[in-house]
């Protein structure tokens, strides 16, 4: 196909064409959607020219290819994104302006693809931006959920959730691949090495575009769609009510035992169909399967994909015939393991029963695995209490993790205290076995979404005061540090900032009815709800500063306006994590209806937070929120949005912030709390009485009274009160006290202007570091070894 995007008279004709040819509209009497579907529609078919380029050279250069399998791709919207990136957005602004369409509004008309639960999600679809944008070979690998992440509804403040169906309008940016479909195996019995009598279903692949900035490159994700057939005999209703269900919706990150073989199923799904798939092509172009490993890594996200390992095993020993040792040999050259938490509890295992009722041949190699590796730490001398705990399986379940680490090359953390963490305590036994598979690759947001596309504002002043090259090579906005003192450059950033609350503010007003104030700090928390992210730890503090601005006129007069906003969803089985949204909203309500109070202070729990409404948020932010129980969070990767974007961290020694703390001085960001280290010491000694700190602190006595008179019956959130009391794991009481002072050094700093537009500037000049590029290029150097594409 012609270039239609080379000029904007081209462009019209055939945008003109696409519109008749979708619709039979006009452009004048076309209506948003249509206008959008017409451009998506065009966009995508002028992409393939490059796809077909980039999969020809990667094929003939014989390049050795990434894929990254991952449960999760949480990419919002594609239109921005794709325009941007293959550089054709000027040639169709253009357009658009003669014919007076507001580009901006149409974009608006794409539904995310919430295919992911937060930040685990989001990094993969960072990371396929990188990759394409460095030009390295990689190849997203997931499932086609026909539903996304739930949309959340507040009804009586308390959330409920509805089913995304995003699929129900046309998702322009896939192509479903017939001819590749996989059969995949479920159930049967074994004997002799072979499945007899399994459940079939066909995995369909859909392939959705990804395009590298302004390099011509256009690689895949894959999507797997689970369908009936027709290697399976009975298409009874139980049947296709099964096959149904495999690919209708993303899990939330809950672990209710209820749906566990279903998501064992999608794991499976994904992981054979993605193995084969690789296997058949590889093999296609008449490669030997012994050299897997030289054109291939698999990258395995969490470990929701391990099943690729007994896959692996399964294939080159059942079908190609090879012997244990040669294919595990290759599995364990090929596979590469990301670990993205610590909290036990999300450690995946599986019922045994469950596991070898789905998957009985895998779970028969799982069990030679297991075997062979019991032998390993025998003769490492391991003490028995520990092969116990490392074992494959053990304790009636399969342990995912453990399968990862020893069929793995490489287990990589996300942040360099978590992968501290993970060597010197989670992991400890693993890592003193193989201390050469460990290292950390620290993680990165894509600056092109994060900046470029969502704040024209600061990215006018960087490339007025620095040229364009930073946004090649993010790291020279190092640059903007010498403006820091400059009283013209502060005053831009100021004004970037205004202009960005005001776009947040009409939205929140819209979506909320709330109005806020624009001359007051925006101070914002979204992250998924979680204990040990303390959204809990946040309210508390704000109901203490609301009691005082009206018991206390010293501190009121004193006090800088401050909105404090909350975005968040909680899995639906997850109770607490629901109290607490149904606290903050109803806190909201007395607050925002105070007038002594008005002018002051605000709250606003936004509803359904989402990619797209994250891209409101972020460039809003004076302050960000980041105050998790230190050593819980793993990296947060939200907390370089903020950063890049002029917020400064209000946030514990914990994740990331550590390293966000390291790249911009302890000086320019608000630090608090307990260490990690301090957090393992109180779970060790197993001495700490959260009642005594209640006792002695009439400030949390007084917000728990005010949370007692919140509903008719005061007993209502009393299982977050006595919860705090009694146990308080995360240890929020504990570090109240810092937190509160925290806030009010915040509170005071802001109103020292030049001294708070000098941080922001340190803060987005120091944030280079976290653009994924590198964390991409990194990946790279050390565990794939790509070379690139050239065209
Ligand atoms: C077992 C099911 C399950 C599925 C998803 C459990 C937990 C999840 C989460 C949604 C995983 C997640 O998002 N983890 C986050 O990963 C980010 C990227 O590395 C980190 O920045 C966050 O600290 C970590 O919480």
């Amino acid at each position: 196909m012609d270039n239609v995007f080379l000029n904007k008279d081209i462009f019209k004709g055939a945008y003109i064409l696409m519109l008749k040819n979708l619709f039979n509209k006009k452009v004048e009497s076309a209506t948003t959607y249509e206008k959008y579907a017409a451009l998506a529609s065009l966009l995508n078919k002028q992409l393939d020219d490059n796809y077909e380029k980039t999969t020809k050279y990667v094929e003939e250069n014989n390049l050795k290819k990434t894929i990254y399998f991952s449960m999760e791709f949480l990419m919002g919207r594609l239109i921005t994104s794709n325009l941007m990136n293959s550089g054709y957005i000027d040639v169709v602004k253009e357009a658009f302006d003669d014919w007076g369409i507001d580009l901006n509004e149409v974009e608006q008309a794409e539904t995310d693809a919430g295919l992911g639960n937060g930040g685990l999600g989001r990094l993969a679809a960072c990371f396929l931006d990188s990759a394409a944008s460095l030009s390295l070979p990689l190849y997203g690998n997931s499932l086609r959920y026909k539903k996304g992440f739930f949309v959340q509804r507040f009804e009586n403040d308390q959330q409920k959730e509805y089913p995304d169906p995003w699929l129900e309008k046309p998702f322009y940016w896939e192509e479903r691949k017939e001819d590749e479909a996989i059969q995949i195996p479920y159930f049967g019995y074994v004997k002799d090495t072979k499945l007899i009598d399994p459940v079939w279903i066909k995995a369909v692949p859909y392939d959705v575009k990804v395009v590298g900035a302004n390099n011509g490159i256009v690689t895949t994700l894959r999507l797997w769609s689970a369908e009936k057939s027709q290697w399976h005999k009975y298409h009874d209703d139980e049947y296709l009510k099964m096959v149904d269900k495999i690919t209708e919706s993303l899990y939330p990150d809950d672990s209710t035992e209820a749906g566990k073989t279903l998501r064992l199923q999608q794991q499976y799904l994904f992981s054979a169909a993605g193995i084969k798939n690789v296997i058949l092509n590889h093999k296609k172009l008449g490669r030997d399967v012994r050299d897997l490993p030289k054109y291939y890594v698999f990258q395995v996200n969490d470990t929701h994909p391990t099943l690729i390992i007994p896959e692996l095993m399964r294939i080159l020993m059942d079908e190609e015939n090879l012997g244990y040792d040669e294919s595990w040999d290759i599995v364990t050259k090929t596979v590469a393991y990301t670990n993205h938490t610590i909290l036990s509890e999300a450690l995946e295992k599986w019922n045994i029963k469950i596991f070898r009722n789905l998957l009985p041949r895998t779970f028969e190699i799982i069990q030679e695995m297991n075997r062979r590796f019991k032998i390993v730490l025998e003769e490492a001398k391991v003490p028995a209490e520990k092969v116990y705990t490392m074992q494959l399986i053990g304790a009636n379940n399969v342990r995912m993790a453990n399968i990862c680490i020893y069929g793995s090359f490489s287990v990589n953390g996300v942040a360099a205290l978590h992968t501290d963490i993970l060597k010197n305590i989670e992991l400890n036994d693993f890592y003193n076995l193989y201390p050469e598979k460990f290292n950390n690759k620290t993680n990165g947001i894509t600056h092109r979404r994060w900046l470029l596309h969502i704040n024209h504002e600061l990215t006018d002043i960087l490339n007025n005061l620095l040229g364009t090259k930073w946004q090649t090579d993010l790291p020279q906005i190092k640059g903007l540090e010498k403006y820091k003192d400059d009283k013209k450059v502060q005053n831009q950033i100021k004004e970037m900032k205004l202009a960005k609350k005001r776009a947040l503010i009409k939205k929140i007003k819209a979506d909320t009815g709330v109005t806020l104030n624009e001359n007051a700090i925006f101070d914002i928390q979204i992250k998924r709800l979680h204990e040990y992210k303390r959204q809990l730890l946040n309210i508390l503090n704000v109901i203490h500063t609301y009691l005082r601005l009206k018991s206390d006129n010293e501190f009121k007069k004193n006090f800088y306006p401050q909105n404090f906003i909350f975005g968040a969803k909680a899995a639906p089985s997850y109770v607490m994590a629901k109290g607490i949204i149904e606290l903050i909203n109803k806190v909201s309500h007395v607050i925002n209806n105070d007038v002594e109070t008005n002018d002051l202070l605000k709250v606003v729990f936004v509803e359904n937070y989402n990619v797209t409404y994250a891209e409101f948020l972020f460039p809003a932010a004076d302050l960000s929120e980041q105050i998790s129980t230190a050593s819980k969070e793993a990296s947060g990767t939200g907390n370089m949005k903020f950063m890049l974007n002029g917020a400064i961290t209000i946030g514990t020694m914990d994740g990331a912030n550590v390293e966000i703390v390291q790249e911009a001085g302890k000086e320019n960001n608000i630090i608090f709390g307990l260490s990690a280290e301090e957090v393992n010491n109180i779970y060790k000694n197993n001495g700490y009485v959260p009642r005594k700190i209640y006792d002695q602190d009439q400030r949390l006595q007084r917000v728990f009274e005010f949370i007692r008179k919140l509903t008719p019956n005061p007993t209502h959130f009393d299982f977050i009160l006595q919860n705090l009391l009694t146990s308080d794991y995360f240890l929020v009481l504990k570090d109240f006290d810092s937190y509160v002072s925290a806030q009010e050094k915040a509170n005071y700093l802001y109103k020292n202007q030049d001294l708070w537009w000098k941080m922001v500037i340190m803060n987005i000049a120091n944030a280079g570091f976290f653009t994924s590029d590198r964390t991409i290029s990194e990946y790279n150097q050390d565990i794939w070894k790509l070379d690139t594409i050239k065209i």
